[in-house]
């Protein structure tokens, strides 16, 4: 049909494909403007109520966890930033749409601009803690974005398909192009621009700023036996640079400590306010506490060491002195993630805290700078929140925390779990001594024995590291007489009571996963 089309039908057949190519590209860069300029007006209302930002927020905070689940097994740690240029490929293909829609009617081109700003107002204003300025990035955006379809349709209309006019026309279409080109160039300007003033003025100075008092009650170093330094073996202490990261912030917050503070309020006898002086000022512990995420699978690397030195949580809460029936103290951060811990494990001893430093420097912006809780033994989600804003005394019965209506359970109190690093998973070793090593967690109760298996066979002990305290992973290994073949090793480890983790397999959701880690070797 097309090939048979001749003459002025073939002429007009190309010319309506160009208005259609011509019209998504105005669409599709009046959108770029109206989000970069979007970028720039956040940069004075705050990077959350940027609207691909807001969007990327409110479908986290609603996905259901099926999804979720789905999009960390795609992406991993990725999963944001999947979140992200996901949004942004949708919205183009939308613009290009609207605006070939808009080129044969201008209005629909205002709709679908107008539906885009909705979205991105909406959104924006369900954020935590915004106030109606959090409408302002997207409706500057979607005003101007209107402005930038109008005058590229403007200028695309003077290119007459019909005019006949080769030279004309050819002259109208780089009048269009160039329009595309500098509008371009302006949405990216401020796009990048924006993204640019916001780190400039984010608070990372602040932080380099920082000097923390030394803790007076620094507690043990970590001795060097801690680490049995077998190639492939995660470190004794776990680096800020390699720390896992989980939350759910799509941009970070940035806190600066000089208006940080934090509210100890609900069912309490002396509500209180700290500020950053204040808290820094009270005594200070240092203490190693192996953190871990309950969406941690079997043999993952959701889970890290650190030395945290922070203010003990006890001292503070029996100051604020809790009401009877106060069964729940909730953690909320800048951002309005919660986590609800049980007041009696915050008040039993533990070295609760709410941590400013992380292994001998401040707490890094990603971990939650200025300052967050660190509990050993609860997995993250009920206890380690960060961004750290107030904390509120309350009951299991009158408040749920935020993973808790997306399935997961309201009590998790880490389990009992081993995980082998050497030999990794689908690995060939040579034939002979093969040294097998990993390590070994059960937070509050600590690590009494390791155990490999191969091939199902029987359970042989092996060696463990030193340690600091039962609040840490132990580093264990074994040596293994590997002969050649294709073997299954397995794992387990017992807490200080003698009780060995759960056999059985269970997924994370909803408290944590069990069973053992299972690593295939071929030795040759
Ligand atoms: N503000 C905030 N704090 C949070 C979270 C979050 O989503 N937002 N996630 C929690 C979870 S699920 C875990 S496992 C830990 C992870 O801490 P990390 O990122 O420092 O390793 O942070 C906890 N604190
Ligand atoms: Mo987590």
């Amino acid at each position: 049909m097309w090939a048979l089309a001749g003459g002025a039908g073939r002429d007009r057949l190309v010319g309506v494909a160009r208005t259609k190519r011509d019209g998504a590209l105005a669409g599709v860069v009046a959108a770029g403007v109206a989000i970069g300029v979007a970028e720039l007006v956040a940069v004075l209302t705050g990077p959350r109520t940027a609207p691909l930002v807001a969007v990327g927020g409110w479908v986290v905070d609603h996905v259901p966890e099926a999804g979720k689940e789905l999009a960390i097994r795609w992406f991993g740690t990725y999963d944001k930033v999947a979140l992200l240029v996901g949004t942004s490929v949708l919205l183009a293909a939308f613009a290009a749409v609207i605006g070939v829609l808009a080129a044969r009617w201008r209005w629909v081109g205002y709709a679908g601009l107008g539906l885009f700003t909705a979205i991105g107002v909406g959104a924006a204003l369900t954020r935590h803690d915004v106030g109606p300025t959090a409408a302002l990035p997207s409706l500057v955006g979607g005003v101007v974005g209107m402005f930038a379809l109008t005058w590229l349709l403007a200028e695309r209309s003077r290119v007459s398909v019909d005019s006949g006019a080769a030279e004309e026309e050819a002259h109208g279409r780089r009048r269009f192009l160039r329009g595309v080109g500098l509008a371009s160039v302006v949405g990216l300007a401020a796009g990048v621009g924006g993204r640019w003033l916001s780190v400039l003025l984010s608070v990372s100075d602040a932080r380099e700023k920082v000097v923390l008092p030394a803790a007076g009650d620094p507690g043990a170093t970590a001795p060097v036996e801690a680490n049995l330094n077998v190639p492939g073996l995660s470190p004794y202490v776990t680096s800020n640079r390699s720390f896992y990261r989980i939350d759910t912030a799509l941009v970070v917050p940035r806190v600066d400590p000089a208006n940080w503070k934090l509210r100890i309020h609900g069912r309490v006898d002396n509500p209180m306010t700290l500020t950053w002086e204040q808290l820094l000022a009270r005594p200070m512990i240092e203490r190693y506490v192996t953190l871990s995420c309950v969406s941690n699978p079997v043999g993952g690397d959701l889970i890290g060491n650190a030395r945290w030195q922070g203010v003990l949580l006890k001292d503070l809460l029996l100051e604020a002195a809790p009401q009877a029936g106060a069964d729940q103290v909730v953690s909320r951060s800048v951002d309005g993630f919660t986590a609800g811990s049980p007041t009696a494990a915050l008040l039993d001893g533990r070295d609760a805290m709410i941590a400013v430093g992380m292994n001998g420097s401040p707490l890094p912006i990603d971990h939650g700078f200025p300052a967050r809780l660190v509990v050993p033994g609860l997995y993250g989600y009920v206890s380690a929140t960060k961004w750290l804003a107030e904390l509120e005394l309350t009951s299991f019965a009158d408040f749920d925390a935020y993973w808790i209506p997306r399935g997961w359970a309201r009590e998790a109190p880490i389990k009992t779990q081993s995980r082998i690093d050497t030999p990794s998973h689908g690995r060939e070793v040579a034939a002979g001594t093969v040294v097998v090593a990993g390590v070994a967690w059960a937070q509050r109760r600590g690590i009494s024995t390791v155990e490999v298996r191969v091939d199902g066979g029987a359970w042989q002990k092996a060696t463990l590291a030193a340690t600091v305290s039962i609040d840490t992973w132990r580093q264990w290994r074994w040596e293994w007489q590997a002969t050649p073949g294709t073997y299954k090793l397995q794992v387990r480890a017992s807490d200080n009571a003698g009780t060995p983790q759960v056999e059985q397999t269970t997924p994370p959701i909803p408290d944590g996963a069990t069973g053992y880690h299972t690593v295939k070797v071929t030795v040759a």
